[in-house]
C-alpha cells in the first residue's frame, strides 16, 4: 500500500509524526512515509480494528527457520500478520545478527516486503550495556547514571544510536522510497530488567535517552520513523508519564502487558489491561497520537481459545492501531517459547475464528 502521495487532513498533521516537522498548509501537503503510516494506523484504529502483530514472524517458527515465505501466523490463517516487529540488538557492536541470530540484511528484507502488501513493521531494540558490553539484562552498571558526566560512554551511545539510524534510513522499497517504520526503543523502562529501565536510571536520565536519541536521529536527516513509547504493565497514569518523553518526541503510546499463569491468571490479566490501556488510549487521542498494545501474548498458548476468549474480549474496543504478539522460538532452540499457534497445536482453530473475527487486521 504506497501511501506517498495521499493528501493529508488537518488534524493528522497535529502529530508531530517522526520528524516534528508541521505543515504550514495542512489542507494540501504530500504526506512524509512517516505521515502516511500514521494515517495508515489511524484509519485502522479509527474503524475498530487494529493490526495484528506478531516478532519475528517470517523469520523462524515452530518447526522451521529460514524457510523463504514461510510463517506461522500464514500456515494456520493463510495471511501474514498486518505487523511484523522485529529487533535490532546487536547492530550496535557491528554483528552480523541480532541477539535471537536474525541477519540484519534478512529483517531489511523483510521489512521491505512487509510493506509491499500493504502490512506495517516495528523496531525495537534490546541495546547491550554500554557500561559492561554484556546485554540489555545486564543491570550490575547504570550506564545512563554516568552519561552526562562521561564523554567517552556519551560518545559511544550516540555511535551505538548512529547504527540503527543508519539502518532505519537505509530501508528502501523497490522504487528507491523510504519505507516508513514504528520505532520503539527504550521499552518497558517502568521494569527493573533492562539497564534503562527503573532503579538503573530516574526519570530525567531516562527522557535525556528519548531526547538523545531523537537528536542522533535528526541529525542523520531519518524521518521515515514513528516513535513509540512503551513502558510496561501496573502504571497509573501518573506512573506512566513520569518517564514520558513528551509529545515532541512521541507518536505512538503503548504498553508491554503479558498473560502469566494460564487459567488463573485470566483475571489479573484483563485486570491489568484494563487499568492501563483504555487511559493509553485517551490520553493518545487528547495529545493527536495514536494508541498499541505493543507487546503482549500467553506464553505456549495452554488456553486453547486465548485469542478469541481472554484477549479479544479484554481489548473491549479500545482503539488501538496494534496489537503485537512475541516471538516463536524454533523448538529446538527455545522449547515452549511461543505466542502464535502452529499447524497442529490445539489453539489452532481459535485462532482462525480470531483472524476472521474482521477486528484483527493480517496481510495476503
Ligand atoms: C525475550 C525472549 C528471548 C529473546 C528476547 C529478545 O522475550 O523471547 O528469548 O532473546 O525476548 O527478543
Amino acid at each position: 500500500m504506497k501511501k506517498l502521495f495521499i493528501v493529508v487532513s488537518a488534524l493528522m498533521l497535529l502529530a508531530s509524526c517522526g520528524s516534528g516537522k508541521k505543515s504550514e498548509n495542512a489542507e494540501e501537503e504530500t504526506a512524509t512515509p512517516a505521515q502516511a503510516l500514521f494515517a495508515q494506523l489511524d484509519s485502522v484504529a479509527k474503524s475498530g480494528r487494529f493490526y495484528f502483530g506478531h516478532h519475528d514472524d517470517t523469520a523462524y517458527g515452530h518447526d522451521w527457520q529460514y524457510v523463504d515465505g514461510n510463517s506461522d501466523v500464514k500456515a494456520v490463517t493463510g495471511e501474514y500478520p498486518g505487523l511484523m516487529s522485529w529487533d535490532l540488538g546487536w547492530i550496535e557492536v557491528d554483528s552480523a545478527t541480532n541477539l535471537d541470530g536474525v541477519p540484519f540484511d534478512f529483517i531489511a528484507q523483510e521489512i521491505v516486503k512487509q510493506h509491499a502488501r500493504g502490512g506495517v513493521n516495528a523496531i525495537g531494540w534490546h541495546v547491550i550495556n554500554p557500561a559492561t558490553d554484556t546485554d540489555a539484562w545486564d543491570v550490575s552498571a547504570s550506564p545512563l547514571h554516568e552519561m552526562a558526566a562521561d564523554s567517552l560512554l556519551s560518545a559511544k551511545m550516540d555511535m551505538w544510536i548512529g547504527k540503527t539510524a543508519d539502518f532505519i534510513k537505509s530501508l528502501k522499497d523497490a522504487d528507491g522510497n523510504p519505507v516508513p517504520v514504528v520505532f520503539r526503543p527504550w521499552h518497558e523502562n517502568s521494569g527493573t530488567w533492562f539497564w534503562w529501565g527503573t532503579g538503573n536510571s530516574t526519570p530525567e536520565e531516562y527522557i535525556d535517552l528519548w531526547k538523545r536519541t531523537r537528536k542522533v536521529f535528526d541529525e542523520k536527516g531519518v524521518d521515515n520513523v514513528l516513535w513509540a513509547y512503551s513502558p510496561d504493565k501496573d502504571l497509573t497514569r501518573e506512573q506512566y508519564f513520569s518517564t514520558y518523553p513528551g509529545d515532541e518526541y512521541v507518536d505512538i503510546l503503548g504498553a508491554d502487558i503479558y498473560h502469566f499463569g494460564g487459567e488463573k491468571g485470566i483475571e489479573e490479566y484483563k485486570a491489568r489491561i484494563q487499568n492501563e490501556l483504555p487511559y493509553v488510549a485517551e490520553e493518545a487521542a487528547k495529545r493527536g497520537k495514536l494508541a498499541a498494545f505493543t507487546e503482549t501474548g500467553l506464553e505456549g498458548l495452554p488456553i486453547d481459545n486465548w485469542y478469541s476468549e481472554v484477549l479479544l474480549p479484554a481489548l473491549n474496543d479500545i482503539p488501538l492501531a496494534y496489537v503485537c504478539v512475541w516471538r516463536n522460538a524454533e523448538k529446538n532452540v527455545k522449547p515452549g517459547h511461543f505466542y502464535v499457534p502452529y499447524p497442529g497445536h490445539p489453539a489452532e482453530a481459535d485462532f482462525k475464528k480470531f483472524h476472521d473475527s474482521g477486528k484483527a487486521l493480517f496481510v495476503k
